[in-house]
């Protein structure tokens, strides 16, 4: 037990170093949660598998669990797969549990993936929205839930999973092995992340082509202007995006 403590804080010591990182990181961050053994790895494995790019084998290198995505709309996300909650957790491991899944917290994002097949199913989404809750999840923290294990019900179950899902907003039913389902989800997840796009006045120095090509990257630029040392540009971009411009110009 000790030795899994250890584990667990320096894993969330390592974890920390790359928070700082991202918070300097100007893309917005997708954290799938869920009870164990409800598909988290295998629906992360699936909205990943495709991405092979560079970068990602630095994140994988850093740690497995964060990989970079692209999303419609947007060029760049992290996904982030988490530890399984479990309902008796000991009690020693609750405090390193918990910094393991500052991650979460700060998320942009949360795909809550649940084991719809699963008898229990229910019981486990309380446990982990009561989890979520005592770590600290803001509760305007936009999330959706995977309905996932389709392909396990029989056709009657599955009606109605198909049914339930379609009267909620915020639910997709997917198969995270057979890929069922896991379109749609993407779409809505870009289309949350995406959407409250606003307009706004910015200005970076001119000489700032780093800064230039961010907004070009994260925004729609409408319009910019010199003024001087001075570049303003009219753009419009979700708030978050602007917030982190304001902190990466801090
Ligand atoms: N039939 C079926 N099995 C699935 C599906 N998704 C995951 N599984 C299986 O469920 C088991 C657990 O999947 P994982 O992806 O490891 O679950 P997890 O949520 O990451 O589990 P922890 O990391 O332990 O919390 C594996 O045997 C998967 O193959 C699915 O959509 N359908
Ligand atoms: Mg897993």
């Amino acid at each position: 037990m000790a030795r899994l403590k250890r584990e667990l804080e320096s894993v969330s010591r390592t974890r920390g170093l790359h928070r700082e990182r991202r918070q300097r990181a100007p893309w917005p961050v997708i954290a799938l949660v869920g009870y164990t053994n409800a598909g988290k790895s295998t629906l992360f494995n699936r909205l990943t598998g495709a991405d092979v790019m560079a970068e990602n084998l630095l994140f994988a290198t850093l740690d497995p669990t964060l990989r970079q995505i692209s999303l419609p709309g947007i060029d760049k996300a992290i996904l982030s797969d988490t530890v399984g909650f479990v309902s008796e957790l000991p009690t020693q491991l609750v405090a390193a549990f918990k910094a393991t899944l500052e991650e979460v917290v700060s998320a942009d994002l949360l795909i809550h993936v649940r084991d719809i097949a699963h008898p229990d199913s229910e019981a486990q989404r309380d446990d982990v929205e009561s989890v979520l809750k005592d770590i600290g999840v803001a509760p305007e923290t936009p999330r959706f839930e995977a309905w996932n294990k389709l392909d396990l019900l029989d056709d009657e179950a599955r009606e109605d999973v198909l049914g339930d899902a379609a009267k909620r907003d915020d639910v997709l039913a997917v198969s995270a092995l057979s890929g069922e389902g896991v379109d749609v989800l993407i779409a809505k997840v870009a289309a949350r992340l995406t959407h409250g796009h606003r307009r706004y006045q910015v200005t970076l120095a001119a000489a700032d082509g780093a800064g230039a090509a961010w907004l070009h990257q994260h925004g729609e630029v409408i319009d910019h202007w010199i003024d001087g040392e001075t570049a303003i540009y009219d753009v419009r971009m979700a708030p978050k995006d602007h917030e982190r411009f304001e902190v990466r110009n801090g």
